[in-house]
């Protein structure tokens, strides 16, 4: 069922209409929560809207994505409201991108370009920028047959090789030409990193990582347990670099008493995370990979929470990290104490171990500190 409502849009900005789908593939269980994500996403990404159409669909159609009477919907709203740009909650191939654009005579976004948007903004260090600029390349790649080009044409590339060298072909040597300058600028800072890294290993300070869905809290806990002052925001994505801290355990029974553990924040997960994006967040992912546990932070204030610990652990499989775990439900200053008894009686105790947190106020603090000092900080190699 579509829903249509009005917001006021800026000037500078193109008509711009949001399209929020919920697919056969969406596993959140909650559409009024995903949409608001999605929103969330387009919020953070600066972008105001005209007009927004929201629809369940049962199946996807591989040349237009949508089922015919909600395609119709789509192209009769943008009409109606003279739409110039459309964002799909949803990744769209380069195919369905190019035919929903023919039909609407919109330019069509799809999550994974509205991601990358986000993390353009936030990227602050130069690693992050490369990552950033070598994802974005990545994307063009895909969409070569059309912005592909436009891009190579704004770049100010022209001319072949010889007179043989079709535009495919030019575009294709120009993006492999410009992912071989990114990926040599990224290689030296990684070089770096993973110096650095080796350093740390050989002093045997365990490395703890905060991961967990974006906006459940990472940089507050690492600001709490470590009395930092790590940027924590709600927004979507507000870390993008990676950030370590020291943290001084009163006794552990594996690294004795008084001794420092490193704690390192995290980029934050989502669903249908883009793939070149969390292949070129190296330096997040080497975090992860080589912490001796994973604080896995949890917002249980989100109606998804249930779903952001399946995305979490989903996308962790995915990349083969297995690193012990221990639950961090975050938030429960939000939460009715009536609920998070049930959640502590019942749903709670599927998560082993887990602690229930609020970094706002500090409450669960000394139990998570507990649970650290009785860990066992080994790692197998
Ligand atoms: N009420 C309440 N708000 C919290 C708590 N912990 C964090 N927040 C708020 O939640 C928002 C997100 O917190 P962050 O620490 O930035 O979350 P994050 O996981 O680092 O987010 P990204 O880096 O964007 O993925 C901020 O507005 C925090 O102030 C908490 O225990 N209770
Ligand atoms: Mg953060």
């Amino acid at each position: 069922m579509a829903t249509r409502e009005s917001q006021s849009t800026k000037i500078d900005q193109p008509i711009t209409m949001v399209v929020c789908v919920y697919a056969p593939y969406n596993t959140s269980g909650l559409f009024e929560a995903y949409k608001e994500e999605f929103l969330s996403l387009v919020r953070t990404a600066g972008i105001e809207y005209e007009c927004e159409m929201s629809c369940k669909i049962r199946s996807t159609i591989r040349a237009v994505f949508l089922t015919k009477g909600k395609l119709e919907d789509v192209i009769e709203l943008a009409s109606e409201h003279k739409v110039e740009r459309i964002i799909f909650s949803e990744r769209l191939t380069p195919l369905q991108e190019r035919n929903i654009e023919e039909l609407t005579q919109a330019i069509v976004v799809d999550r994974e370009q509205l991601i990358l948007e986000i993390f353009k903004k936030s990227a602050h260090t130069s690693e992050g920028k490369v990552q950033i600029a070598m994802a974005e390349i990545e994307f063009l790649k895909t969409r070569m047959s059309g912005k592909g080009i436009e891009y190579m044409q704004q770049s100010g590339l022209r001319g072949g090789k010889g007179p043989g060298e079709t535009m495919k072909e030019k575009t294709r040597r120009y993006f492999a030409h410009q992912i071989h300058i990114a990926q040599r600028h990224l290689d030296i800072l990684q070089n770096t990193r993973e110096m650095q890294r080796k350093k740390r290993l050989s002093t045997k300070i365990p490395l703890i990582a905060v991961i967990g869905y974006t906006n459940a809290g990472k940089s507050s806990l690492l600001n709490t347990m470590t009395k930092s002052a790590v940027l924590a925001e709600d927004k979507l994505f507000a870390t993008l670099d990676t950030t370590t801290r020291e943290l001084y355990l009163g006794e552990n029974k594996t690294i004795g008493s008084n001794q420092k553990v490193l704690m390192s924040d995290t980029v934050g997960f989502i669903s249908q995370l883009p793939p070149q994006l969390i292949k070129s967040f190296r330096s997040t992912l080497d975090e992860i990979r080589y912490a001796h546990l994973l604080l896995h932070v949890i917002d249980l204030a989100n109606p998804l929470w249930g779903h952001h610990i399946r995305v979490v652990k989903k996308t962790l499989q995915d990349l083969k990290i297995s690193v012990p775990m221990i639950y961090v439900f975050n938030k429960i200053d939000l939460v009715a104490p009536a609920r998070l008894d049930m959640f502590r009686m019942t749903i709670l105790d599927e998560y082993q171990p887990y602690v229930c947190i609020n970094t706002k106020d500090k409450n669960g603090v000394k139990e998570l500190r507990d649970l650290l000092e009785n860990h066992s900080f080994t790692r197998e190699d």
